[in-house]
């Protein structure tokens, strides 16, 4: 039920009187802690995996599949799941009372929607047996997740009044890092109100599910920071601030309801004494939360700019510390708050493993066979030229499914492997240059003809940062970083990965 891993060599070079941080990942399928020391190093970390641990909420790894491909989570299976992991950690001997700091990362884009009365809540939250009794002051009890793909009329309807107010073309991806999406909240909000107008009427309080999370781990609500903020299509990023026409499209009295945006790198506040009964110490400091891919930049040490991270898994996505973002026609993708300050932009692709998984099929080999046929692939001249899209529509750029060509038989996985990657670096190259390191992740990390294409094609050294949950350890790091002022080029030299694969020429 709960997965824990405990490095003991770690753990042997902690001394008596050092601190630790702690980072949570509220993710699509799982919650993970993870502990690091004063020196950033892993210590101990654990998982509530909802599917298993959690089996009651009957959600399909994570998700609640509605119709009209709506995706959303029951809130209260996010909250059991908190006192789970707390629980867990104090049951396993966790220094609860020398955790020094806290840090929340969360899947983008989720929305939570309280009434008034949860304010209040979550001061007296000691006096509740568990968290999920804040399931009452919700004006919805279920998210909508990044997965969610319902709200094609909401962003039609919005940019036609924007097109009415003279903001036409390119006003929301120029003002908010990107074009209207689905999954964003501004597409969510507007969709709630128009279903549940007496419910959205009732609602107070907007959050994004890293600031929920940290507001209840504080007891009172918590702001969001840029990195997850610019995930809603609704923050003006050059200002940092709500933009008022993108929340007066939205739904009525929005800005109103958003939480105000504040530097990822501050302090919001101490942990609420309802997780003293953990262990925690009331002096223990909650950072601002932040979105799983701004804590992934961190926790794949590429806070620094140069190095790009390509995280191969169900969906590839690529990111990294960026320039500003451009004032004319904006490159495909979305620019968000970076942790470190400045710019973060990221891509992310649908056809992924899934679609490796049907061309490795169609060769009829072996994972292991097939893979060999990915060593030589970029200086192939003979292999043929495929699109990338073959499984499901993409989203980077739109464009429909166009399924494998017929009688590619053994070319099948290094064509897709080649075209994938050929496109990931195009879409890359247009808004961040030419990497200096490319920082590889996901399950597709475990691959060594993989590894050795993106070399090839990115014509750069290749870190593996095989080590998983970078999403949670970043959000460690994030809190480490705070509390001891360490500088950004260290974190990324404690978090990087050790395996380097070299480009090899034609
Ligand atoms: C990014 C996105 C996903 C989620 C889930 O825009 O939708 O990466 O953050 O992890």
């Amino acid at each position: 039920m709960i997965d824990q891993s405990i490095s003991n060599t770690t753990q042997e070079a902690v001394s008596n009187d050092s601190h630790f941080f702690l980072g949570f990942d509220v993710s699509t399928q799982s919650l993970k802690a993870q502990l690091i020391d004063h020196r950033g190093r892993r210590v101990s970390s654990c998982t509530v995996v909802y599917h298993t641990a959690l089996s009651s909420y009957q959600t399909d790894h994570g998700v609640l599949h509605g119709a009209n491909k709506e995706a959303t989570a029951p809130i209260a299976m996010y909250l059991e799941a908190l006192d789970m992991v707390f629980a867990h950690m104090q049951k396993e001997g966790w220094l609860m009372e020398r955790i020094a700091g806290i840090s929340v990362a969360a899947q983008q884009h989720a929305t939570i929607y309280c009434r008034e009365s949860m304010g209040a809540a979550l001061a007296s939250l000691d006096k509740t047996p568990n968290l999920r009794s804040l399931v009452d002051h919700l004006s919805r009890t279920v998210a909508p997740l990044w997965l969610d793909d319902s709200t094609g009329d909401d962003i039609d309807r919005m940019e036609k009044e924007l097109s009415d107010m003279g903001c036409g073309g390119d006003y929301v991806a120029a003002t908010s890092g990107s074009p209207f999406a689905t999954r964003f909240p501004a597409a969510q909000i507007s969709k709630f109100h128009r279903d549940s107008p007496a419910e959205y009427h009732d609602t107070t309080n907007i959050h994004l599910l890293s600031s929920f999370m940290t507001s209840v781990l504080i007891g009172r609500h918590a702001p969001v920071d840029p990195g997850d903020g610019a995930g809603a299509n609704l923050l003006d990023l050059s200002t940092g601030t709500w933009d008022g026409r993108l929340c007066d499209v939205c739904a009525p009295g929005v800005l109103s309801k958003l939480p105000p945006v504040a530097p990822a790198a501050g302090r919001v506040g101490w942990v609420s004494s309802y997780f003293t009964r953990y262990g925690l110490t009331p002096t223990c400091r909650v950072l601002v939360g932040t979105g799983d891919n701004p804590a992934a930049v961190i926790g794949s040490g590429a806070a620094c700019s140069g190095r790009v991270v390509v995280s191969l898994g169900t969906s590839d996505t690529v990111f990294s510390a960026a320039p500003p973002p451009p004032t004319g026609q904006p490159a495909l993708g979305h620019t968000f708050g970076h942790p470190a300050g400045g710019w973060l932009w990221l891509a992310c692709f649908k056809n992924g493993s899934l679609a490796r998984e049907a061309a490795r099929a169609a060769t009829g080999q072996t994972w292991a066979e097939a893979s060999q046929s990915l060593m030589g692939a970029a200086h192939d001249p003979t292999l043929p030229v495929i699109q990338p899209f073959i499984l499901c529509d993409e989203i980077t750029p739109p464009h429909p499914a166009t399924p494998l060509p017929d009688g590619l038989g053994r070319a099948a996985l290094p064509a897709l492997c080649l075209a994938q990657i050929r496109h990931i670096k195009s879409t890359a190259s247009g808004r961040l240059g030419s990497p200096s390191t490319i920082i590889l992740t996901g399950g597709g990390s475990q691959n060594d003809g993989l590894t050795q294409l993106i070399a090839d094609v990115f014509n750069c050294p290749v870190i593996r940062q095989d080590t998983p949950g970078s999403a949670a350890y970043g959000a460690a790091l994030r809190a480490w970083q705070a509390g001891c002022g360490v500088g950004w080029c260290v974190v990324d030299g404690v978090s990087a990965g050790e395996r380097v694969t070299l480009p090899r020429g034609e």
